[in-house]
């Protein structure tokens, strides 16, 4: 509400500005004209002279009035004063600016700037200490403080002021501080500085009650308020937790290519989406900022993951619900459904190239593979009955060490992709509701953990199993028959062996498969992956339907944001910064699956798939646009490679930044040196 009121009076200083100049100019005519009509009375040069004088005051009169005029104001006065105005150089006028709440800003030691000012939160400027010419440091009883702070004047040696204005601009300041000396004579020291505004987000749990509240409200709004019936009440920037699942679904669940993942467009789709949703719950409340959650200091914190507060009742809900179909329905996230996916269910597959990524076969706006019959989000600590962490290691500081340590952006992409965030993701979400006794056979176990979710797709995406369209909850899933599967045809008419060979899976398991001279494995193996079974929203391509998405990512940005900052400062040796995307982790599609010569899901005909590691999904390249624009409120829209010329942690017209860059924990808790 406050940014809409700030808006509105900012354009209408613009229009009351503009409108004067137009009436002065208006009027200047018009006494030309008029003068021109009259004789005159007085000589020219006693006209000219007087004419000159009265507009000398009348500039100076309006400087004076203006906001503008604070520092004409004070020329003024030093110059009817009688005191020295102390050579600038002779002596040292310290100054602190902090947060009343959190106290100095850590980044302040690494950023560009001495001095960071929070939008819309109070900020405590004072003087710390001042050491005069003659090497004297005075007694701050004994000065009078006048501050000029973003055009407007304060008094006092500790002022409190509130720049109510967004984040990603420098404000001019001067500070003037009057001492009068034993001999009675007053001096004067100043101080010009330099105040970023920014947006600070901080980690969760360092977050004040207070904050952590306000920004809890505004994602349980997100959350429950339409996109129109939200920007008719908090204005054009917001857009709900439905659109934001729209987006992600859009990236992520098209059977074509993951736009989103495992690319080169990982770091910038995932952080001009946290952005997008951070500037949605700004237009709630213009003083919130989205936490991170630096999730590896879990590792170090608690005897288990689960037992982390982000986790608590009152913040992002329990890890793991103990429901029987997993559905968080306790804390303030209980019952919090997947949208009704009917809006999106009219879906053009020649146009689009891709089958409907947004509605799954109960008809919620979910992962189109996603069978979960259940609307309410869910979490489960097991993937494939296996407990999260025998699937896969949480990740800790060696984990993030390894991911900062790199030398290209390109390898920094892949391990920011699966190494960092991804187990959270999965430990997280989680598998049930597998509907055969797949893991009694000693063949397939082998797959038992994330790789049957990550094989599943590929074969999903190239046509090779395929998933019902709808489901009934009371007959279906009982009868087993709700379940995504390789069709007979496929199999007699290819064979086991060869659809695996062409998803790119065989390569990847024939250690583990062994001889198999007949086949039979490899048939046990392309059965047991046909079906995802259900997966909670955090491993899933609606991921960010559950809140604990909105925190994750923040880590990703800081890692990259302080391998920038320490390249510009000669301390993180090489970083070639050249768009791309190094791996060696093959479990995903490689390549784009053309399907606009299939008719929907039912059609068996196969789409075309083009594989390579030189086939670039869309999305990806440096120079694909993103989805998010507007983030500076100028219209504009970025390509992947100008937005992160835009979250340069030292670029000014960025809103943000982050509380601390390091990762000091690493070295506190495990000998890790970033
Ligand atoms: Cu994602």
């Amino acid at each position: 509400m406050d940014t809409k009121k700030y808006y509105q009076s900012e354009e209408a200083i613009e229009a009351n500005e503009a409108d004067g100049l137009l009436k002065e100019k208006h009027h200047t005519r018009t006494s030309t004209l008029q003068r021109s009509k009259q004789a005159p009375i007085y000589s020219p040069r006693l006209w000219i002279l007087s004419i000159g004088t009265v507009s000398v005051f009348i500039i100076i009169f309006i400087l004076a009035i203006s906001g503008v005029g604070g520092e004409i104001k004070s020329i003024i006065s030093d110059y009817f004063s009688s005191g020295d105005v102390v050579d600038e150089s002779s002596y040292t006028l310290i100054l602190n600016l902090e947060s009343p709440t959190y106290g100095a800003l850590s980044s302040t030691s690494i950023l560009d700037w001495d001095y960071i000012a929070e939008p819309y939160k109070p900020m405590t400027y004072s003087v710390e200490s001042l050491l005069s010419e003659e090497s004297e440091m005075l007694d701050l009883d004994d000065v009078t403080v006048t501050w000029t702070i973003n055009d407007e004047e304060y008094s006092g040696k500790t002022v409190n002021v509130t720049i109510n204005e967004t984040g990603g601009s420098l404000k001019s300041c001067s500070v003037k501080v009057v001492y009068y000396n034993s001999d009675g004579e007053k001096k004067i020291y100043k101080k010009s500085f330099d105040v970023a505004l920014k947006y600070v987000r901080r980690e969760i749990r360092s977050m004040s009650d207070d904050e952590l509240n306000t920004w809890l409200d505004a994602m349980k709004i997100y959350y429950t308020t339409s996109t129109s019936d939200g920007q008719e009440k908090y204005g054009s920037k917001y857009f709900s937790a439905e659109e934001s699942l729209y987006y992600h679904l859009n990236g992520a669940a098209r059977t074509d290519c993951d736009h989103w993942h495992d690319g080169a467009g990982i770091v910038v789709k995932h952080m001009s989406f946290t952005l997008a949703v951070e500037q949605s719950l700004q237009a709630i409340d213009p003083s919130i900022t989205m936490p991170y959650w630096e999730y590896a200091q879990d590792a170090y914190l608690y005897d288990y993951w689960f037992e982390s507060t982000i986790f608590d009742d009152d913040v992002l809900g329990t890890a793991s619900p103990t429901t029987s179909d997993h559905s968080l329905t306790t804390g303030i996230w209980a019952n919090i459904e997947a949208p009704d996916g009917s809006d999106y269910a009219d879906f053009d597959v020649a146009s689009e190239g891709t089958l409907n990524p947004y509605i799954n076969a109960y008809g919620y706006l979910r992962s189109p593979w996603n069978n979960n019959p259940t609307p309410i989000i869910s979490r489960y600590n097991y993937t494939y009955d296996k407990l999260a962490s025998d699937v896969l290691p949480y990740p800790s500081c060696h984990t993030m060490f390894s991911c900062y340590n790199v030398t290209t952006l390109a390898s920094m992409h892949d391990c920011l992709n699966g190494n960092t965030h991804g187990p959270v993701h999965i430990y997280i979400g989680g598998t049930w509701g597998q509907t055969s006794d797949l893991w009694d056979d000693d063949d397939v176990t082998f797959l038992q953990g994330i790789d049957k979710l990550l094989y599943f797709k590929m074969l999903w995406r190239m046509g090779y199993t395929r998933c019902p369209d709808s489901c009934d909850e009371d007959k279906d899933s009982d009868a087993g028959i709700c379940v995504c599967a390789v069709p007979d045809e496929y199999i007699d008419t290819y064979g086991a062996k060869y659809l695996l060979e062409e998803a790119g899976i065989y390569d990847l398991i024939k250690t583990n498969i062994g001889k198999d001279s007949d086949g039979t494995i490899a048939l046990k193996v392309l059965r047991a992956l046909e079906d995802p079974g259900i997966v909670g929203e955090m491993f899933s391509s609606g991921a960010s339907y559950d809140p604990t998405f909105w925190p994750l990512h923040g880590q990703i940005e800081r890692m990259v944001g302080l391998k920038r900052l320490k390249v510009d400062l000669g301390e993180a040796g090489s970083f070639d910064e050249t768009w791309g995307y190094d791996t060696n982790n093959y479990k995903y599609l490689r390549g784009i699956c053309d399907w606009s010569n299939v008719a929907d899901v039912n059609d068996l005909t196969l789409p075309t798939c083009t594989m390579g590691d030189d086939v670039i999904c869309d999305g990806h390249n440096e120079d694909d646009v993103l989805e998010f624009t507007n983030f500076l409120n100028q219209d504009e829209s970025y390509t992947n490679r100008e937005f992160y010329n835009l979250i340069h942690p030292n670029n000014i017209d960025l809103p943000y930044v982050y509380d601390d860059y390091e990762f000091d924990y690493c070295a506190e808790y495990d000998s890790y040196y970033f």
